[in-house]
């Protein structure tokens, strides 16, 4: 056998880079173009550049998801267990207040996530005050407007690499 065939054989794989998801729920879509006095004028896409750009320079690989529809959003929650997902970050818009399935997916594949509300969802009406995923949460962050998904993915990244150690 070759040198190099030696040391090939004794290389071991590099660990398989992270995952995060990001999942926006109904009406997320619309970000940056209706409402901008209470969701600013940050577009998803925005967003999403933004996320991609800090969690390529970790070498992390994200994706972004948004659905108008519970079902879908389930859905995906469901694939990312199989799919090796490792954190999520969401912020499940309207479904907050109303979702016990959508909560429920989410204790199905038992990933750790961030919830993240552009606005301060304990400053407005009092339906909003409750959500049925922040008991579950490895943290809540709202009212940070699009920042609040920068600062979940810096959480996330931070826990990702004490997980790699
Ligand atoms: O503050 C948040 O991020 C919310 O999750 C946004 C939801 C709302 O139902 C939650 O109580 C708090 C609404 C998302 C609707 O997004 C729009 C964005 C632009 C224009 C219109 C709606």
């Amino acid at each position: 056998m070759t040198r190099s065939k030696r040391s090939q054989k004794t290389q071991s794989a590099p660990p398989p880079a992270a995952r995060i998801l990001v999942l926006h729920g109904p009406n997320l879509n619309l970000l940056g173009t209706r409402e901008p006095d209470i969701y600013g004028r940050t577009t998803l896409a925005d967003i999403h550049a933004a996320m991609e750009a800090r969690a390529r320079a970790e070498g992390t690989l994200i994706e972004s998801f948004q659905s108008n529809h519970e079902g879908q959003l389930i859905d995906r929650v469901q694939a990312a267990a199989s799919e090796g997902v490792d954190f999520i970050v969401i912020n499940p818009a309207g479904y907050t207040h109303t979702s016990v399935a959508l909560r429920d997916a989410l204790a199905a594949v038992s990933i750790p996530y961030v919830e993240v509300h552009l606005s301060n969802i304990h400053a407005r009406e009092p339906f909003r005050q409750h959500s049925y995923f922040s008991d579950r949460a490895a943290g809540v962050i709202c009212g940070l407007g699009a920042y609040g998904y920068m600062a979940a993915l810096e959480f996330a990244l931070s826990r990702l690499r004490e997980a790699q150690h």
